[in-house]
């Protein structure tokens, strides 16, 4: 097999060594952002799971703290310090996480001790949540999710009802450490009413707030098996969500799984998602290091209701050499080779004028022979983004399957492309509507190549934005 190079990213967030997945605990504290997250510190493969924990003041460099969560021997946790989500009280944050064991997925509470928030100390009576609602066949139970109505906290956790579908139990607390149920927030019609697939569990629950409707962000799963990331956008009132629209966060489908979201001291709200691996744990284990954090991205609503997402600004702190070219007409004859700019860690903007037919293509990773290269086209005649991995990798062990995102609406005339590359990571948000995240690993030394092309139809490059980009640690 052709030597496999290293795919680490450098300017994404990963834990020192060894396996990450959700990230936890989300919160501003005192002028650091903290993030936790799933973490298997003995293997680059899922296990017992700990909470890693991490600290930044600029959202993007990271300074490594001790895990701050880890499994009691015997515990209602002994095999797993599972998802969970941090409450901002006034004098110190407060953790709800699920503890697992293969007998039980019960609900957990933990607070900080000290500013730090390094070290997070087990509530003596966990669980607050020992056991599924009663009389009813469920499939998990597990990950958080609050808000608060006057003095009480309401508290969503994920779930599945067998033969029904994916469902979130709500609980309401005064205290934080005893829980009442309420019942589902929403109705269960959503398999009938919704084309996009819901499966049979919800994990990794958000609900909160944005201008003025409501937004249910779930991780869909049929036991166990990763499906995408969706959002609900509705309204809610008596403890009862009613979806309008139902649609994929990230087109990258299970690549891009299990976000979390936070409001920061700005108000702005923030989402964090689990970057997969899609490569053989085999591999996984050599290489020592398994699952990336996704760059944060703020959320907001379009006037017509529907989630946008768009890079924080705070990442241009990484930017190194820039190259802005612009007005470019690009024939359908002659590729463009962008090889002076080429590299795996880059930041492009492309902004292109919209046409109703032909394919601009941008092949990133690309071998002097093209025998490796992983495109991105924007297909205008049939109204989609793809990305083609057929190419992006000699190792045929590796996922190497297309993804596919709606081409999003372009009321000025223009889809503008806004694309992360770092190493085996791809991060892109088209007008800020359809994004995509995924992977390649190609194998060649050199497949590090950049070209553009049109296919049909001549292409109006409006502008080219390409950044070479600094590592983070
Ligand atoms: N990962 C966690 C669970 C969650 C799943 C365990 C989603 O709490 O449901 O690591 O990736």
């Amino acid at each position: 097999m052709p030597p496999i190079l290293p795919h680490r990213p450098s300017y994404h967030f990963i834990p020192p060594a060894n396996w990450m997945n959700d990230p936890n605990g989300l919160i501003y504290w005192n002028g650091l952002y903290h993030l936790y997250y799933q973490h298997n510190p003995l293997a680059a493969k899922f296990g017992v799971m700990h909470w890693g924990h991490a600290t930044s003041r600029d959202l993007v460099h990271w300074e490594h703290q001790p895990i701050a969560l880890s499994p009691t021997p015997d515990g209602p946790d002994a095999e797993g310090c599972w998802s969970g989500c941090a409450v901002p009280l006034p004098d110190r944050p407060v953790f709800l996480y699920t503890g697992f064991t293969r007998q039980a997925q019960v609900a957990c509470l933990a607070y900080a001790e000290g500013e730090s928030l390094n070290r997070l100390v087990k509530y003596a009576k966990n669980p607050v949540i020992a056991a599924p609602p009663t009389g009813l066949k469920v499939e998990g139970f597990r990950d958080h999710t609050l808000w608060k109505e006057g003095d009480i906290w309401l508290m969503g956790i994920g779930s599945g009802i067998t033969g029904a579908g994916g469902v979130i139990f709500i609980y309401r607390s005064q205290n934080l450490t005893e829980w009442e149920y309420l019942g589902t927030l929403t109705d269960g019609t959503e398999r009938q009413r919704f084309p996009l697939y819901s499966g049979s569990m919800w994990e990794c629950p958000g609900f909160f707030k944005l201008n003025n409707q409501w937004i249910l962000m779930i991780s869909v799963c049929d036991p166990y098996h990763p499906w995408h990331t969706a959002a609900f956008v509705g309204s809610y009132a008596n403890h009862h969500f009613t979806p309008d629209s139902f649609e994929k966060v990230d087109y990258g489908n299970h690549t891009f799984y299990a976000p979390q979201t936070m409001e920061d001291q700005q108000g702005r709200r923030l989402m964090w998602g689990w970057i997969m691996e899609g490569r053989p744990v085999a591999q996984q284990v050599e290489a020592g290091w398994s699952g990336v954090m996704a760059l944060p991205r703020q959320l907001s609503l379009s006037k017509e209701g529907y989630l946008l997402s768009e890079f924080i600004p705070e990442l241009g702190l990484i930017r190194r050499t820039g190259t802005h070219l612009e007005n470019w007409e690009l024939e359908p004859t002659n590729d463009f080779d962008l090889g002076e700019y080429s590299g795996r860690s880059l930041e492009l903007q492309i902004e292109l004028k919209a046409v109703d037919s032909g394919q601009f293509i941008l092949g990133l990773l690309r071998s002097p022979d093209g025998q490796e290269e992983t495109r991105l086209v924007v297909d205008w005649t049939d109204r989609r983004i793809l990305l083609d991995r057929q190419d992006s990798s000699l190792d045929e062990q590796v996922e190497r399957d297309e993804r596919v995102a709606p081409l999003p609406p372009t009321p000025r005339g223009t889809l503008r492309l806004h694309l992360y590359l770092d190493h085996s990571v791809l991060e892109v948000i088209a007008n800020r509507r359809s994004a995509l995240t995924s992977r390649a690993y190609p194998t060649r030394s050199d497949s590090v190549g950049m070209r553009i092309a049109a296919r049909g139809h001549k292409m109006s490059v409006n502008v080219l934005d390409i950044w070479r980009l600094n590592g983070i640690w």
